[in-house]
């Protein structure tokens, strides 16, 4: 089962970590992250604000437990974005992009379209593949959440999207025992210590969760970088992965 397979990824993703990989490098004070752009530095301010308050996390296996439901409610996310992808290219371009925003009442501006487009679009292909887009959506709700109340977030079939974005926030936020916006290899220890008692399996399938998650390879793993790792996780691939929509 899917679920089970999840659960056993990220078993092997906190072992390896445990067990000191990419991250010992053999340097003992971890590395200081610095936002690069101004987007990102408004993500890490609002997850830091967000982390003021808490977590509704109270182990790594609670955030287990909502697995089945974070995969069935990514899974409807995909007609929300075949719905934007108005060429049926299988991506959003950034005219697409705009209108959905449009759509959705995202009260972004153009510039912040644009920033957000370039974030997002992690492998620089100038198109928005369906996991970038559940990244994109994310950073979006946690961003609108911080300002005003999130307008879009009343409209239909955007509940349950909510629900799981929310999933992500309080998950990071339980990961993140420091609160400083980054999830390291020793709050990665901690979590998984909280929980399970050793069990060991590592592998090149945990070298792969670690490399997926930590996507700069700087040894810490922003928000951004762990809704990358999730999607991946529960199976989604980008448009070129999997061309599944034969009929049109
Ligand atoms: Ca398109
Ligand atoms: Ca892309
Ligand atoms: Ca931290």
């Amino acid at each position: 089962m899917l679920t089970l397979w999840l659960y056993y990824a990220l078993c092997d993703l906190f072992n390896y970590l445990t067990m000191g990989g990419i991250l010992t490098k053999g340097d003992e004070s971890p590395m200081v992250s610095v936002p690069t752009t101004k987007l990102e530095a408004k993500i890490l301010e609002t997850m830091r604000r967000r982390e003021s308050k808490g977590t509704s996390m109270k182990s790594f296996n609670t955030i287990i437990l909502k697995f089945p439901k974070i995969d069935e409610n990514l899974r409807k996310c995909k007609a929300i974005f075949e719905q934007f992808d108005e060429d049926k290219s299988g991506s959003i371009d950034r005219k697409e992009l705009n209108h959905c925003f449009r759509k959705l009442e995202i009260g972004f501006t153009d510039e912040e379209i644009n920033d957000i487009f370039e974030e997002c679009d992690i492998n620089d292909d100038m198109e928005i593949s369906f996991n970038e887009f559940i990244v994109l959506l994310c950073l979006v709700y946690l961003l609108k959440k911080d300002s005003v109340s999130a307008h879009a977030s009343s409209r239909k079939g955007f509940q349950d999207l909510e629900v799981t974005f929310e999933t992500f926030v309080d998950s990071f936020v339980f990961l993140d025992k420091n609160k400083d916006g980054y999830v390291s290899r020793g709050e990665m220890v901690r979590a998984i210590n909280e929980t399970t008692s050793g069990e060991r399996s590592s592998g090149r399938i945990a070298m792969r969760r670690f490399e997926e998650m930590d996507w700069d390879k700087n040894g810490m793993v922003n928000f951004k970088e762990f809704l990358f790792a999730f999607t991946k996780w529960v199976g989604i691939e980008d448009a070129e992965g999997e061309e599944d929509d034969a009929n049109e």
